[in-house]
């Protein structure tokens, strides 16, 4: 990620990289979402909640939604994604160097007409695992989705991803006009995003949703929920165990409130071969490989 990027990035609280997949990849991730495709149902709560700018057919959305989990072989061009080049060396800045998956990857898919969704991620209240921060020259982002876009989303008001850039630094209420999207004031945006490119958002921290989809294609984009390793964007029951995070005996006798500060927050604490790295080839590798081996 250059200094550019890094402006862009801490400006808006988006970032658009282009090009990072070839046609083959696309095809090869469009050719594993066809079973995907057929697990796609409409959703019972409008995700518009009665908007006028949002309104449209139901919104759609796979069942089983995690696409790691479609049967082998089609969830292996997801797992590609999972820690590729070009989304680890960015998250490194945006997350710290520790980050992990913290949910999805999850399809986002739309047909012509498909509902919009209204505006969330105001910061407020405040959210400490997913808000962005500044100190000593970084930027910390405790929760960043990288979207992989497989069709074009051309955006300027045809649906799709929106967002309010600069929300992710504003210290004031988001107004109802946003929320909703009728009046937005232009604060608003519907960024283009062609096929091949991956869109960051400090997803939380920076206000975004969903604009009703115009285009006559499908929209296709997989959604990848990243958190900084000390984050989780999930609730307590998605943490780790106290029974795993501490040694068994020391959590035995512990009453439901004692156990309430005893779950960890975090992948592999303390473990220093768990951080990934890009070299200058491009090649994602682990930081300690030595300390890796140690650990198997
Ligand atoms: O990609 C989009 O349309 C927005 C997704 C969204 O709002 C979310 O993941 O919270």
């Amino acid at each position: 990620m250059d200094a550019r990027e890094r402006y862009f990035w801490d400006l808006n609280g988006h970032l658009v990289v282009r090009n990072v997949l070839d046609q083959d990849e696309i095809d090869e991730v469009n050719e594993a979402l066809k079973i995907a495709i057929e697990g796609v149902r409409e959703r019972q709560r409008s995700g518009a909640r009665g908007s006028e700018a949002l309104h449209g057919s139901s919104a759609r959305w796979y069942r089983g939604d995690n696409l790691l989990g479609l049967p082998h072989p089609h969830g292996v061009p997801f797992r590609k994604l999972l820690a590729h080049p070009q989304v680890i060396s960015r998250l490194r800045v945006m997350c710290g160097r520790g980050f992990r998956l913290d949910h999805g990857p999850q399809f986002n898919n739309a047909v012509k007409d498909t509902e919009g969704l209204t505006m969330h991620g105001a910061g407020a209240p405040h959210r400490d695992m997913v808000a962005y921060k500044h100190q000593g020259g970084e930027t910390y982002c405790g929760g960043v989705t990288v979207t992989w876009n497989l069709t074009d989303h051309p955006g300027n008001g045809t649906g799709g991803f929106a967002a309010v850039p600069g929300s992710h630094k504003s210290d004031f209420p988001m107004p109802e006009g946003v929320r909703d999207a009728t009046d937005h004031v232009g604060s608003i945006i519907n960024p283009e995003i062609r096929a091949g490119d991956v869109l960051f958002f400090a997803d939380g921290a920076q206000t975004h949703g969903t604009l009703p989809w115009k285009n006559d294609w499908d929209r296709r984009s997989i959604l990848m929920k990243y958190a900084s390793r000390t984050s989780t964007r999930q609730d307590v029951a998605r943490c780790v165990a106290p029974e795993v995070y501490w040694d068994d005996p020391i959590v035995q006798e512990m009453s439901a409130e004692e156990r309430a500060v005893m779950f960890g927050p975090c992948s592999a604490p303390g473990r220093e071969d768990m951080y990934l790295t890009v070299e200058e080839n491009g090649a994602v590798r682990l930081e300690h490989p030595e300390s890796a081996q140690r650990a198997t």
